[in-house]
């Protein structure tokens, strides 16, 4: 009976020094590393540091109040730095949309390539002022997740369109 003991004693407190610290010790690391990786991956809505991010850059040429302004390449929409905001700012009183449109535009200053989302302003009626409709890679509306005639402010608050920004995301590599 004692032999048996020994033997059962020994075997449990072997699962206990290898098996079941080695797994907490494994579940705390990735938890650890699950932890770090979160904020990262997860769709958190970054719009409003992309927006403080974003100033005016050295080398960022055209006139923000044109269609023919770099970062325009693929709007569709009208313009918030004519309605009373700027390039990145929705105007007082409406709210930029999460879901959005993006594009590839080259800044002909540096030749670089950048990824901008186009995000909506919503809540007020429809600016109406400089209409842009460039569209660099849109296909028809019978393709529907590469066509931007959509209404991004269907995903926000107020589902009532006023016009359009322009972020800077990163560059295009
Ligand atoms: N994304 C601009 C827009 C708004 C309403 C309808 C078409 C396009």
């Amino acid at each position: 009976m004692k032999l048996l003991d020994r033997l059962f004693e020994r075997s449990t407190r072997h699962v206990a020094d290898t098996t079941s610290r080695r797994k907490l010790l494994g579940r705390i690391g990735s938890l650890m590393v699950a932890g770090a990786a979160l904020p990262v991956l997860l769709p958190i809505d970054r719009t409003s540091k992309a927006l403080a991010a974003d100033k005016p850059m050295a080398g960022d040429p055209g006139d923000p109040n044109s269609c023919d302004y770099w970062r325009y390449c693929s709007v569709d929409g009208f313009l918030c730095a004519c309605c009373g905001g700027s390039v990145t700012s929705c105007p007082p009183g409406t709210e930029a949309s999460q879901v959005t449109w993006i594009g590839t535009c080259r800044n002909p200053a540096d030749g670089k390539d950048y990824i901008i989302s186009y995000n909506d302003c919503c809540g007020k009626h429809s600016c109406a002022q400089c209409a842009c409709t460039r569209n660099d890679s849109e296909e028809p509306a019978y393709r529907p997740f590469n066509n931007n005639d959509v209404n991004w402010c269907l995903a926000a608050k107020s589902h009532i369109y006023h016009c359009t920004v322009s972020i800077i995301r990163g560059v295009a590599i």
